[in-house]
């Protein structure tokens, strides 16, 4: 009977999924459920495993059941608890289907610090978000604070982490009821969260690469130039409940299907984006306006007081969400009055690169594993610290500086301000000095039909089989250089080391001859000629810092306005954190363009009202002037250490 009826609701599901995806309303009790040959609760213990694996459906405050799994280390006693929850299937995490019986294997899989979990004799817990995978609930991307215009539920992340947590202190005898919370990216941001209104069991946070906020410079927009390329994950992450409909790609170079498309909205349209909710929000909210103010996690945590310990982790070279962590420290700094509680690590890495091998990253080699020692170093004591009550020595901040290639251990961030202006110059030049004599400009023509592309071409789907995405941000930019439609401006050969240690500050002064226009600014390291121990390395122009800026953005980020033509303005912003040395020997570079596709939607150059909608007669090209001398001459501010 069982097997009949539940063949014919299978036939009814799988005709249904071929239309829709119908998210699946939890079933009326079963009147024949007596004959129900399936365990009502599966045990999973195994007597050749090393660990006992436990999975549970734990009730939040309003009866939604969120999926969880829980690992406990055979033996285990009045042991912390490490919890990550994640809108990434905590079953594909911990062994899913292809379960082992041994725990270090499982581990490696669930996108954490997996040698030191299993060497602190940590139990480990995953839980899927509200509305994801084997959670019940709906699904909001990041919910922003609940009873909020933006989250009118009763619940957010914050409340489903104290639940989970309470439950867990209760019902996990093998624990010592104390528990910290760690997670990359999406379930950094969740980790954040947790330390809103926090549950008293919970002694600890590792926020790592946490999406923060997802205008100003993490995974939606940076400076408002839109990360068109994301539209794939906004698809897979809300048209079903578990990821089951993965975006298909019609091309092998994204360049094509962004070119063909012309603007966003209509690259979203041929894939029917349209319907998913998140995705329509973002299409109705280009500007920095409250809907993104209202849910900035670093906005957010600054209204709260400061209750948990935690280490912020940024990767200096994340390709992803380089904003967050940097972020937080700054606007939490300041209630940590005894300078105890807001940690962070700066590493050389891409997007949750800590918790992988840290000895290089694309061409660029550390000669040391950076992500092994921070968390042998760093995190590993850390954790004990607060969950064990162990002694730590660790520094407020620790940070890789590259070129040297050395950690250093400080106790604020950054070690400078931006301080000394590094100037533009006629022919290319670039120096402390300002040029002499009068004003001039440095020329190109932005043609979007043409846009500078972020790395060569052919480039495949962000998350395709084989794609480097992860290390674009270390590509050589003599690709780029070579264009006539990039500004290159380069110092003499260094005789002295300059030390950078915070965040370059971009003042470009510059006309365009449209009403909107974008600016990509790219702080470079240009290595000798020659590189004896390592050839390819001759000449290569290695990126330190580079972001884009929306123009129309220019007076206020949540108020537009187009451009005055042929009018040399000054754009001024940030560019991502550094610690690095230009050595002698080495050059530094600065580049200037107007695109950077398909990663950034194309400016049209003309000002419309809503660039997602740009019509393909909106596209123009522009000629763009950079003063390089006299009165308002272009420059980054520098955070120099010492030079
Ligand atoms: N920060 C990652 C991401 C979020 C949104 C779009 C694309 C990537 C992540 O959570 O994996």
């Amino acid at each position: 009977m069982r097997t009949a009826l539940l063949a014919a609701t299978a036939a009814l599901l799988a005709l249904a999924a071929t239309q829709t995806y119908a998210q699946t309303a939890s079933a009326k009790p079963d009147p024949n459920s007596q004959y129900d040959e399936r365990p009502a609760q599966l045990d999973l213990s195994h007597q050749g495993w090393n660990y006992e694996k436990r999975v549970v459906d734990i009730p939040m405050r309003d009866g939604v059941k969120l999926h969880t799994v829980i690992l406990i280390p055979k033996g285990a006693h009045d042991a912390p608890i490490l919890l990550t929850r994640t809108p990434y299937n905590a079953e594909g995490m911990t062994g899913g289907a292809g379960n082992s019986a041994n725990l270090a294997e499982v581990l490696q899989h669930s996108d954490g610090p997996a040698d030191v979990i299993l060497k602190g004799g940590y139990i480990r817990v995953i839980q899927d978000v509200r509305g994801k995978y084997g959670s019940e609930g709906i699904y909001m991307m990041n919910p922003p604070p609940h009873g909020t215009d933006l989250n009118p539920t009763d619940t957010d992340d914050s409340t489903d982490t104290y639940d989970t947590i309470d439950w867990l202190v209760k019902n996990v005898p093998e624990s010592n009821r104390k528990v910290g919370i760690l997670g990359i990216s999406y379930d950094g941001y969740l980790s954040l969260t947790a330390t809103i209104d926090p549950h008293p069991a919970l002694k600890v946070a590792v926020p790592m690469n946490p999406m923060v906020d997802g205008w100003r410079g993490d995974d939606w927009f940076h400076n408002g130039a839109l990360r068109e390329t994301n539209m794939t994950y906004i698809w897979e992450q809300e048209a079903t409940r578990s990821n089951a409909n993965p975006w298909f790609s019609t091309v092998y170079d994204d360049y094509d299907y962004y070119m063909r498309a012309g603007s966003a909205g209509a690259a979203a349209d041929q894939h029917n984006l349209n319907q998913i909710g998140f995705w329509k929000k973002i299409s109705e909210h280009p500007a920095y306006d409250e809907f993104w103010q209202k849910q900035a996690m670093d906005k957010i945590l600054a209204k709260h007081p400061l209750k948990v310990p935690m280490m912020l982790v940024d990767g200096q070279w994340d390709q992803e969400d380089i904003y967050g962590a940097p972020a937080v420290y700054a606007a939490l700094k300041p209630k940590d009055t005894n300078n105890d509680m807001v940690y962070m690590t700066m590493g050389p890495w891409y997007h949750g690169q800590e918790v992988r091998d840290g000895s290089s990253l694309g061409n660029i080699n550390w000669d040391q594993d950076t992500a092994k020692w921070w968390r042998w170093h760093v995190l590993a004591p850390f954790l004990s610290h607060y969950l064990k009550g162990t002694p730590m020595n660790v520094a407020p901040v620790t940070v890789f500086q590259s070129g040297t290639n050395e950690w250093h251990e400080l106790q604020d961030w950054p070690k400078a301000q931006a301080n000394n202006p590094l100037y533009l110059k006629p022919d290319g030049g670039l120096g402390f000095d300002k040029a002499a004599g009068p004003m001039q400009t440095a020329d190109y023509i932005s043609d979007p039909a043409h846009p500078v592309v972020y790395r060569p071409r052919p480039i495949p789907p962000v998350y395709a089989e084989g794609s480097t995405w992860h290390q674009w941000l270390t590509d050589d930019q003599r690709f780029a250089a070579s264009r006539p439609d990039v500004l290159t401006f380069t110092s003499e050969v260094l005789t002295k080391p300059v030390t950078i240690a915070g965040q370059p500050v971009v003042h470009l002064n510059a006309s365009t001859s449209g009403t909107d226009s974008d600016w990509v600014v790219k702080l470079i390291d240009v290595y000798p000629d020659q590189v004896p121990n390592d050839p390819k390395m001759g000449g290569y122009e290695f990126p330190i810092a580079m972001d884009i800026f929306r123009g129309r953005y220019r007076e206020s980020l949540s108020d537009p306005k187009p451009i005055t033509p042929n009018k040399p303005l000054e754009y001024t912003f940030a560019l991502p954190n550094a610690d690095h040395v230009f050595l002698p020997g080495h050059r530094i570079m600065v580049q200037v363009q107007s695109s950077w596709f398909p990663l950034y939607d194309r400016n049209p150059q003309k000002y419309v009202k809503n660039i997602f909608f740009a019509k393909p007669g909106d596209f123009q090209k522009a000629t763009q002037k950079v003063t390089v001398a006299g009165d308002g001459e272009s420059y980054i501010d520098l955070p120099v250490v010492s030079k």
